[in-house]
């Protein structure tokens, strides 16, 4: 078997262009740009070695556009591009006003999130089938109880063997994409008079694909001149996302690798290792990782490592994958999206291996200024500058293999004198999987809800979504979640959000001090920290299933519960897919960032404002995490009002 890698082609190092900083202008400059003290020690090494970082982008890129940022701005047929300046330019060239161009722009931008997040799901089912049908060796069922109640879910007999129950249930799944039958199943977990409300809002989804393609459609020249309509289908897309595509993401993961459980692990940049071969894992989807930790755990490459020098292999998770490793098997956590380039810049990184979505493009330009190799994996997603190394799961141990001698052989280019990596990785409770609360709390979500009946917690928010330079990195997740559990709030959280809150220690069970007296006296007897992480972006699918599960039980609509979602640091389309199934959901959702829907004064009413008469829950826009802590209270406790609690 050879171990050759394949052609690569060399990309520069980029440097910030030199601008003479004194070191007290450094120190000013990285406490306004992170939180995270980890993040700090290597972002200013990263500015005294002149490194280009998203945060060097972004201040080149200021002051913004003006139009692009109130989303009256449009390049999407020849007849254009047009900007609409007011005075007699207040329409493009076809035509379309302000608020139809804002509304095609939004819809174009929930469309990307929602077909990220499906194909995703999609490539996660079809590996179950290949599995299934032994077409794809090292990948299995993990968790067949959770195989058996999807199977269920479907109408799939549980009693079948194994393999074909599995290769039913995903076939079943990927006809869920394109169906032809009008609805899909797992919208059905929601209580029968959401399911109601949603389809007077024509907002049920139909089909994955279908709804991807028609808001495509939608968004051509010439489809349509009234706005509402693109955010109904807006609306529509994103239902599809949450509770099919990144739905079927979440628990088929859990079907082939395992349903998350409670487990300890360690998060920072500080998991880095001075004595081991590093490889960060970054991206989102579990296949190839998965399958690079079987690799290297195997004796040959421990061995193999101890030959050149290093005491073992140290896999570090970064986004997403990050999120998957972390939650179901403890792989420690270097850091989220804007510490992507801060783990190379260490300069104790041998490889990083990366599947799709939230990876900088500049990477491999990061990976030329050390000697880290970067390895893409995907078709979707090749990289300039990186070694490519498709990844199927027919292919998946081999290439795994190769990209893990690869980072033992470059273990000796380490140059010692440039290698920074800050001590003390934080301690981190990981996995919340709704399976694993109900097994927390003895089996059933019962106790969660008489907590929050009887007031001791006040109730829950959803905080997630990413990083954005256009907030100080982490401080909007950290403060709010800490404005929250302060006031008897429990907060859930995926994503970058997650890390971000573990990075600052409050998936400690020691932060219930930080806690309300209620909220404390509910966790510590759990010993559980007050803030959950419940996984990757896709698993967002988990808080909606959490949400369901206890409207069922306590028989109302989900937006009759005390319940919210935030994000406060998000830039992703993904992230605006997933606040608008919150929504559509009937979980109103504050943003820390506007989207860019500012030209329109009608659009920007009817998402915070006029959609509540149609799905109770709306948009708020807060960039304050102090503030949007008060008003998520606020909204709770009227929403406690309105139940008599
Ligand atoms: S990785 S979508 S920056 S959460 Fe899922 Fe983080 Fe947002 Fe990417």
């Amino acid at each position: 078997m050879g171990d050759e890698l394949p052609e690569i082609i060399s990309v520069e190092c980029l440097r910030v262009p030199a601008k003479h900083l004194k070191p007290e202008d450094i120190d000013q400059k990285v406490e306004d740009r992170a939180l995270d003290r980890t993040t700090k020690e290597v972002l200013k090494k990263t500015m005294k070695e002149g490194t280009d970082t998203v945060w060097d982008r972004f201040e080149r890129q200021q002051p913004p556009c003006k139009f692009c940022s109130e989303g009256i701005s449009c390049q999407r047929c020849a007849m254009g591009p047009c900007r609409l300046m007011g005075g007699d330019r207040t329409r493009g060239v076809c035509g379309a006003d302000a608020d139809l161009m804002v509304a095609r722009n939004l819809l174009d931008t929930i469309a990307t999130g929602a077909a990220s997040h499906s194909d995703h799901g999609r490539e996660v089912v079809e590996t179950l089938l290949k599995a299934a049908r032994g077409h794809a060796a090292g990948y299995g069922v993990k968790d067949e109880e959770k195989l058996k109640r999807l199977a269920a879910e479907y109408g799939i007999d549980a009693g079948l063997p194994i393999n074909k129950m599995a290769e039913k249930l995903a076939l079943a799944m990927l006809e869920e994409f394109g169906t032809i039958k009008g609805t899909m199943q797992m919208p059905n977990r929601a209580p029968a008079e959401d399911i109601e409300l949603w389809k007077a809002a024509k907002i049920l989804p139909r089909s994955i694909d279908r709804e991807v393609v028609e808001a495509m459609h939608r968004v051509h020249m010439g489809v349509g001149a009234e706005y509402n309509g693109f955010l109904q289908q807006g609306m529509r897309a994103s239902m599809a996302d949450g509770w099919g595509g990144s739905m079927m993401g979440t628990e088929i993961s859990d079907v082939l690798f395992g349903t998350p459980d409670i487990n300890r692990s360690k998060v920072n940049l500080g998991v880095l290792k001075h004595d081991e071969v590093n490889i960060s894992l970054h991206g989102h989807n579990p296949i190839l990782s998965e399958m690079v930790i079987k690799v290297a755990g195997m004796p040959e490459m421990i061995e193999r490592a101890k030959s050149v020098g290093a005491k073992g292999i140290n896999l570090v998770g970064l986004c997403c994958t990050g999120n998957e490793l972390l939650m179901r098997k403890g792989i420690h956590q270097a850091g989220n999206h804007m510490d992507q380039e801060l783990v190379i810049t260490t300069g104790a990184l041998e490889v990083m291996i990366v599947d799709y979505q939230c990876i900088f493009p500049t990477l491999a330009n990061t990976a030329a200024c050390y000697h880290t190799k970067l390895f893409s994996t995907s078709p979707k997603a090749t990289i300039s500058g990186s070694y490519y190394m498709e990844i199927t799961p027919e292919n998946a141990y081999e290439q795994s293999r190769k990209m893990v001698i690869a980072a033992i052989d470059n273990y000796p280019n380490r140059v010692p004198e440039r290698v920074l990596i800050p001590d003390k990785p934080m301690d981190a409770m990981v996995g919340f999987s709704v399976e694993a609360i109900k097994k927390a709390l003895g089996g059933s979500l019962k106790p969660l809800l008489d907590v929050i009946v009887s007031g001791k917690i006040r109730g829950c928010v959803g905080i997630v979504g990413c990083n954005n330079p256009h907030v100080k990195h982490d401080y909007g997740h950290v403060t709010l979640a800490k404005e929250l559990i302060k006031r008897d709030i429990l907060c859930v959280e995926t994503g970058c959000s997650s890390i971000a809150c573990a990075k600052a220690g409050l998936m400690q069970p020691e932060s219930i001090e930080l806690a309300g007296k209620g909220l404390k006296e509910v966790c510590g007897s759990l010993g559980i920290p007050p803030v959950l992480h419940m996984g990757s972006c896709v698993d967002n699918s988990r808080i909606l299933t959490l949400a369901a599960e206890l409207a069922k039980m306590a028989n109302v609509r989900i937006d009759q519960l005390p319940i919210a979602g935030a994000a406060p640091e998000w830039y992703s389309p993904k992230a605006v897919a997933i606040g608008s199934y919150f929504v559509g959901s009937g979980v109103s959702v504050v943003l820390g960032v506007m989207p860019h829907i500012g030209g329109s004064a009608n659009v920007v009413k009817a998402l915070t404002d006029d959609i509540e008469s149609a799905v109770h829950a709306k948009f708020w826009v807060e960039p304050n995490p102090k503030n949007a802590a008060a008003l998520l209270f606020d909204h709770i406790e009227t929403k406690r009002k309105a139940l008599g609690m």
